[in-house]
């Protein structure tokens, strides 16, 4: 079993009802098991600023699906929830990135792991360190560095009694 991390993102629809149902979903794959779910927290978008607010999440899972099968399962979920990707950096209904993987450092055309832009956004760091025991990233950078240096970008916990309730 290898302990992963899961970013979760939608700005599209009932954004909230979309993350928890997705969390339920992975909580339900087959060999999947849900550790650890952070709050739900609203941030401005990365990108064009004429989008809606995003909300986030992150999960800390047990698995025994390997990276690319988790990948594989991530995307069938994405597609389930009607996923719609208008533009470059643009509004999504789901989004489900494999943020960490065990220890592994995985440099494929369509997975790296660590995700590639992890270190640089507060909408992943903020949540991941919620629920993470673990403070630095494979090649050693330290997670709490990161989030410091990500300050200038506003995000709050967004408190909805529908994700209070344990996964
Ligand atoms: N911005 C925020 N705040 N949250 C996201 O999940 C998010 N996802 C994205 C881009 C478009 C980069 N911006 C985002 O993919």
């Amino acid at each position: 079993m290898t302990d992963a991390f899961i970013g979760m993102g939608s700005n599209l629809g009932d954004s909230v009802a979309l993350l928890i149902d997705a969390r339920a979903a992975i909580d339900q794959l087959a060999g999947c098991r849900i550790v650890a779910s952070s709050s739900l927290y609203r941030s401005a978008p990365i990108g064009p600023q004429d989008q809606p607010d995003y909300f986030n999440a992150v999960l800390h899972i047990d698995t025994s699906l390997s990276a690319s099968e988790l990948l594989t399962a991530l995307q069938y979920l994405e597609q389930q929830a009607g996923r719609v990707r208008i533009r470059h950096w643009g509004e999504r209904t789901l989004d489900l990135d494999i943020l960490l993987y065990g220890e592994q450092i995985i440099s494929q055309a369509n997975l790296q792991i660590p995700h590639p832009r992890l270190t640089e956004r507060a909408f992943v760091l903020k949540p991941l360190l919620e629920i993470s025991r673990q403070t630095t990233l494979p090649d050693g950078q330290s997670l709490t560095t990161c989030c410091t240096a990500t300050a200038d970008q506003p995000i709050c916990l967004h408190h909805d009694s529908r994700w209070s309730i344990t996964p």
